[in-house]
């Protein structure tokens, strides 16, 4: 069979500033709270590697920049790093980050490769979290400013934006879960922290729109379609809440322009809705993205809960199912993540049935492994279980495009492999080895097999 796919599909992958550039303290670079974590609590961090240790594409921008044309990408996303650009957070913007940035979007530019850019991608400057982060609502509109300092310096040359990447993560971690900084477990701050994070990413959008900059702004969110471990209601019932909260939570304001009311509705009944202000609704519709970018890595099983809830247990979204480990499912056993290639069809499905089939594109779909060097062979990683990850995910994928989804393109996390939120190098993701100590690159042969892919534009299979 041959899956052939359109002839200006994006192929591509996607890294960020925080996991690939390095000198994360250097050329007027101020901190934020991965470099902060780091610092008090090394352990947490696999290996004891920090985020100052990373493939330095500060360096290698311009080897890297052929990487990816020798892997034939035509589009690539990275970030930038508001540490960088405007250290203090608010008001001055650091020169020397204007001359890297600008190099590299110009170089990717001269090679062909359209560049994507997204705009915080879980790297809060230290002194912005200081500040509160995104539970102090001032925050939102110095994010807003820095989002406007970028088009205004970048936009004549780049026509893809994205708000954040994740935005649910640094709520998940950060205020929820415990594994991101500041380690804070608590619904109700977790719930200002995302509704903050909502305006902000609205405001960016309203300051996009109102500079008639060219090209087209988005928001990247990870989704994980949940699916009920049977067809009892009450397993149902537990699939649609866990939805309601991790999906939709995000997904509703960035292409309907509001909350869900059922989500609205809960968190009232429970006392965790965050305090909001006259004029929310009106910018909150304003935040309706142009461009949906996908991350996709694993689907979320649930079923009812075993137990009734303790009313005296602090309000949590656990409260409302449990997790269902399903028998048979398969797993990628080094990130302990399930493997369901359908949910990226189920996904595009979903859009176009609810959501008016917007235009969207895979922004992130990968696999991590461990001590991956066990199987190079002949100097190369023979990442075969690589290969048949992608061509499995592309297989449901052009299944959704013959079915009429509006999906423009498929970027691989990621290009070289990197530095990642306390797993350091631990599951190693890219198209490109790398070796930390010697910082030399060579490309894998999933790496080999996607220029081929992306040349020919599909596949035989
Ligand atoms: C996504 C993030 C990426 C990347 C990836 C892999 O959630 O956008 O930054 O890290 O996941 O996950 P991890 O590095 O945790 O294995």
């Amino acid at each position: 069979m041959h899956y052939q796919f359109p002839a200006d599909f994006w192929w591509g992958s996607a890294s960020s500033a925080p996991q690939s550039e390095g000198e994360s303290l250097n050329f007027g670079k101020s901190e934020t709270i991965w470099d902060r974590w780091f610092d008090e609590a090394p352990t947490r961090f696999h290996r004891q590697v920090g985020p100052a240790q990373t493939s330095t594409f500060y360096q290698h921008w311009r080897e890297d920049i052929a990487l990816l044309k020798q892997l034939r990408h035509n589009t690539f996303r990275t970030s930038i790093a508001w540490s960088r650009l405007i250290p203090d957070g608010r008001g001055a913007v650091n020169p020397e980050a204007v001359r890297f940035y600008n190099q590299i979007i110009d170089e990717m530019l001269s090679q062909g490769i359209t560049p994507f850019i997204n705009l915080f991608h879980f790297d809060m400057p230290m002194v912005m979290q200081q500040a509160g982060g995104w539970e102090n609502r001032e925050v939102v509109e110095a994010y807003a400013q820095y989002a406007q300092t970028c088009f205004h310096l970048f936009g004549d040359r780049v026509k893809h934006w994205f708000t954040f990447n994740e935005p649910i993560v640094p709520v998940e971690g950060g205020y929820l879960y415990d594994f991101h900084y500041p380690g804070v477990v608590d619904f109700r701050r977790a719930a200002t922290v995302a509704y903050h994070t909502m305006l902000a990413h609205a405001r960016a959008v309203q300051l996009f729109r109102e500079g008639q900059y060219p090209g087209e702004i988005g928001i990247i969110l990870n989704l994980t379609p949940s699916y009920p471990r049977s067809s009892h209601p009450a397993d149902q019932q537990a699939a649609h809440i866990a939805d309601l909260f991790f999906n939709r939570s995000f997904l509703d304001p960035a292409l309907l322009g509001r909350y869900p009311a059922e989500l609205v509705a809960l968190l009232e009944e429970h006392q965790q809705l965050p305090a909001s202000q006259p004029g929310d609704r009106a910018l909150l519709a304003e935040g309706r993205v142009d461009l949906l970018g996908i991350n996709y890595y694993q689907p979320r099983r649930v079923k009812c809960r075993d137990s009734l809830v303790n009313p005296q247990s602090p309000f949590m979204p656990e409260w409302f199912f449990d997790h269902y480990a399903m028998p048979g499912r398969k797993m990628n056993p080094y990130r302990g993540w399930e493997i369901y290639e359908k949910g990226i069809y189920d996904i595009l499905s979903n859009l176009r049935e609810h959501y008016g089939n917007p235009r969207c594109f895979i922004s992130e779909n990968g696999m991590g492994v461990e001590d991956e060097q066990r199987f190079e062979q002949q100097g190369q990683i023979q990442d075969d279980y690589r290969i048949d990850f992608v061509r499995e995910h592309l297989i449901w994928l052009h299944r959704a495009l013959q079915e009429g989804s509006h999906c423009l393109g498929y970027h691989m996390w990621t290009f070289i492999d990197n530095w990642s939120w306390s797993n350091a190098y631990k599951n190693r993701y890219g198209f490109v080895q790398l070796d930390l100590d010697s910082q030399q690159r060579r490309v894998k042969k999933s790496g080999e097999w996607f220029a081929r892919v992306a040349s020919e534009h599909g596949f035989t299979q």
